[in-house]
């Protein structure tokens, strides 16, 4: 941690600028926007924040402009106090964080909702937005530096007229962070904003004043629809007329597909594999400690290697849904979903099983003691992403269309490529399917998700000769399937039965289109 959290004491203290600069932005390079932060521009000495951990400092400074062109500042009675802005509790007995990305610097100036920092916990990445509107005065943390629940964040400079602001901030005081006061968890389902107010950083506003372009025109589609910077680039580059200030008739077109070339589009068996990356060359050993979600991963696998797991694997013929899922795919992007891979058939179809198996879609306590069974079916999704495994999952897939499954895939994957799932769509999970084979192989060992009982992997589809029922020899294409249970709670007969119907309705799509609800 580069700069120790100050605590957060009862005093009050004022204290003397000196050598203000006059002239001179505060802001950073990466935050131009800042420009207009500082009415002054004046720079300040580091030594006031590191009096001793203040919690409220009063002070107001007078800038007056000597011969020199230098700014002397007076302390005088309060207008403006510093607020250090703790990181508050975000549930899930999270007590730390990891810094990711800040958007503010010090001497920019804040209004309330704009986005602060990005930090990531062991389960999810979340973005702290500011509650005050202010001039930030000190950023507690580095980038990758560990962030204490409770503990200071960023000082943030505010009108002593703010009433939004507390006179004193108790020490170890959560102040809520991210949304109005009175709101709890960071859900993102359950986020409200205040209506008219845009999420968004610093940068993506100065973006949109250079280009002239009013942000309410623009489709956010990051978390509770904050607008990152690919949305107004390509709300630029769709629409460049609009940035004249035009209103758009029609809403901006649907993300261009991150889709990955299809495992069954690669020639059945290539001579040569180009490997994905270029070889790393470590000239020394190189040690680091283990954070985010693999360190989630330590505790989760850790924890699941201790349940006796029964494996259990299958084929799937998939040649009838190759076929459909071509069609399928062609309505999904009528519909405005630009990639429908089979992935959403997987998670109905599995849910459609485990309505006849409910067991499947349980929860067993640390003691395997009780038994829950779970009305809503949270599908699971393992996903690779650049920050390692996670696995968030699909709320309530009974209920859902296969086009509604795929959109919240979509959602996922998205935003798991960003790093920015939420707490809430990581947490919940019923029942899981890792689609291993959208990289490659076969048979697989999942690893349950205590405390779910049931997990499927799934492999690569292949193009391989099989006998019909007539005993004739037919391309078809093949997936195998790999499944773990909870052999406390969960025999083989039960798993077997679940596996066979889940892979009729993939086998004859036409069952499954029968009884889906
Ligand atoms: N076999 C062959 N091709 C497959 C396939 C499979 N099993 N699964 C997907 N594909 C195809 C898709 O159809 C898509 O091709 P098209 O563009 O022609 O449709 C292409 O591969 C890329 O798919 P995708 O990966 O973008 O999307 P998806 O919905 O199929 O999968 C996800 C999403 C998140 C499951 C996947 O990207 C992923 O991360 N898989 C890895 C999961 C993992 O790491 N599991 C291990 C967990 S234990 O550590």
């Amino acid at each position: 941690m580069a700069m120790a959290a100050a605590g957060v004491g009862r005093c009050r203290v004022s204290f003397q600028l000196l050598n203000i600069k006059y002239g001179r932005a505060a802001s950073s390079a990466r935050h131009p926007s800042s420009r207009h932060v500082s009415d002054w521009g004046q720079t300040f000495p580091r030594q006031p924040h590191t009096t001793s951990s203040p919690a409220v400092q009063l002070v107001r400074w007078t800038p007056a402009l000597d011969t020199s062109g230098i700014y002397s500042l007076h302390t005088t009675p309060a207008t403006y106090k510093l607020v250090p802005f703790l990181l508050a509790d975000i549930g899930e007995g999270i007590k730390e964080v990891v810094v990711k990305e800040w958007f503010v610097s010090e001497g920019d100036t804040v209004a309330q909702f704009d986005s602060i920092c990005e930090v990531q916990s062991d389960k999810a990445s979340v973005t702290i937005t500011s509650r005050y509107d202010g001039v930030i005065r000190k950023l507690y943390y580095e980038v990758d530096d560990t962030a204490l629940v409770g503990k200071p964040l960023v000082d943030i400079e505010v009108s002593k007229e703010d009433d939004s602001v507390g006179a004193e901030v108790q020490e170890g005081e959560a102040i809520s962070v991210g949304r109005p006061a009175g709101e709890t968890a960071i859900e993102s389902g359950t986020f409200t904003l205040p209506k008219g107010k845009i999420l968004t950083t610093p940068a993506v506003r100065r973006l949109a004043m250079e280009h002239k372009i009013d942000l309410y025109e623009v489709r956010g589609t990051g978390r509770e629809g904050r607008i990152l910077k690919e949305d107004l680039l390509q709300y630029l580059e769709s629409a460049p007329d609009r940035t004249k200030g035009t209103t758009p008739s029609t809403p901006p077109p649907p993300p261009v597909s991150r889709a990955k070339p299809s495992a069954l589009s690669v020639a059945p068996t290539p001579a040569v594999t180009r490997p994905p990356s270029l070889p790393v060359m470590l000239g020394q050993d190189k040690k680091e400690a283990i954070k985010g979600f693999r360190k989630a991963m330590v505790k989760t696998m850790t924890q699941a290697m201790k349940i006796p797991h029964f494996g259990y694997c299958d084929e799937v013929d998939m040649t009838a849904l190759v076929q459909l899922r071509a069609e399928l795919r062609k309505i999904a992007e009528m519909g405005g979903v630009p990639r429908f891979s089979y992935m959403p058939i997987f998670v109905k179809a599995a849910s459609m099983a485990l309505s006849h198996f409910p067991i499947l879609n349980a929860s067993v306590d640390e003691k395997c003691e009780n038994i829950t069974y779970k009305a809503s079916h949270n599908i699971g999704v393992a996903m690779d992403t650049g920050e390692g495994l996670v696995v968030p999952n699909v709320k309530g897939v009974q209920g859902l269309t296969l086009l509604e499954v795929a959109v919240e895939l979509d959602r996922l994957q998205e935003a798991g490529l960003r790093a920015a799932l939420g707490t809430q769509d990581l947490t919940g999970g019923t029942f899981t399917l890792s689609n291993i084979g959208s990289i490659g192989g076969t048979y697989a060992k999942p690893v349950l998700l205590p405390p779910e009982v049931a997990i499927g992997a799934l492999g690569k589809i292949q193009v391989l000769p099989r006998f019909d029922a007539a005993g004739n020899v037919r391309r078809s294409h093949i997936m195998q399937v790999s499944w773990s249970a909870d052999h406390r709670v969960i025999d083989g007969a039960t798993m077997c039965r679940f596996s066979n119907l889940w892979k009729s309705y993939l086998e004859n799509p036409a069952t499954m289109i029968m009884h889906m609800k």
